[in-house]
């Protein structure tokens, strides 16, 4: 059979549109897909929730890859290592209470779990902007990163999701978007992203659990974004509170939102 490049067209086309067409109103909405995203989208589609998540960049992981300062190896903590297990991860004692595992088997298995699980991931999409109906968040403002990234003035997309979690690490993407533009106050002590803090992993670690959590009607944090919103500190290439946030923010909204 000769090969048609028109079908391969028409299947990559057909299928893609099915896809986003299957996500333009789901139950969650996952803005980044670093490790908290992605562990929220395993949790939430585990649990039979419909959940799309959105990356701006090609690649999925976030700030998983480069391990530290581009050496490609994490470290966990022995809650964090039990996260690892659930997906099956290798790791490997260093020292008492400190794991390791191989950087890129870390993103791509998590990763493939949760589309295993069902949940759909769109790359090379950036969230600009939220929709807001008395006073929630209803769903967010989606255009192709390279529109972005070349500054084309070309009009973007929308999605309806019940929860939107914002899991866009350091830069607190979406709720800076919130912040700018909408009348809601945040659920911080002066109602603003009180901003993240220089590096301090112990504090960091414990804080990112507290502060996952709901941020504004239909809108959750997770991941370092939680702690850049709640003024706590960073905590550089350990990558426990990273996962269990992503653990946590899918029980929150599993619970009942
Ligand atoms: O930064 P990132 O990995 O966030 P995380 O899951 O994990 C943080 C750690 O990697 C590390 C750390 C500690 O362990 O401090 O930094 O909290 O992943 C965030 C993802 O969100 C994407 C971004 O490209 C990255 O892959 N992102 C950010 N803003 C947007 C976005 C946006 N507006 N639209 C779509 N994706």
């Amino acid at each position: 059979m000769a090969l048609s490049e028109i079908t391969i067209t028409k299947a990559i086309v057909d299928r893609f549109f099915r896809k986003f067409l299957e996500c333009v109103d789901v139950d969650t909405a996952i803005v980044g897909a670093g490790p908290a995203g992605l562990v929220a989208a395993y949790f939430l589609a585990k649990a039979g929730r419909r959940v799309a998540v959105f990356e701006r960049k090609l690649s999925i992981g976030g700030g998983m890859w480069g391990g530290g300062m581009m050496f490609n190896e994490i470290v966990v903590q022995d809650a964090g290592r039990e996260i690892l297990d659930d997906f099956g991860i290798r790791t490997s004692e260093y020292e008492p209470g400190y794991y390791t595992a191989d950087a890129i088997e870390t993103a791509s298995t998590i990763c493939s779990y949760a589309m295993k699980a069902g949940a759909r991931v769109f790359n090379c999409m950036s969230v600009e902007d939220v929709m807001i109906r008395e006073g929630r968040v209803i769903g967010l403002v989606v255009n192709w990163s390279p529109v972005e990234m070349a500054g084309l003035h070309v009009d973007p997309l929308t999605v309806t999701a019940k929860y939107v979690v914002d899991a866009t690490g350091h830069a607190t993407e979406v709720l800076r978007v919130i912040e700018r533009k909408a009348d809601v106050r945040l659920e911080t002590e002066t109602g603003k992203v009180l901003g993240e803090r220089s590096m301090w992993a112990e504090k960091a670690e414990t804080l990112t659990l507290e502060n996952t959590r709901r941020i504004c009607p239909g809108v959750y944090v997770a991941g370092m974004s939680a702690n850049a919103a709640f003024g706590g500190p960073r905590m550089g290439p350990i990558f426990g509170g990273m996962l269990l946030s992503g653990k946590r923010v899918a029980h929150l909204i599993a619970a009942g939102g």
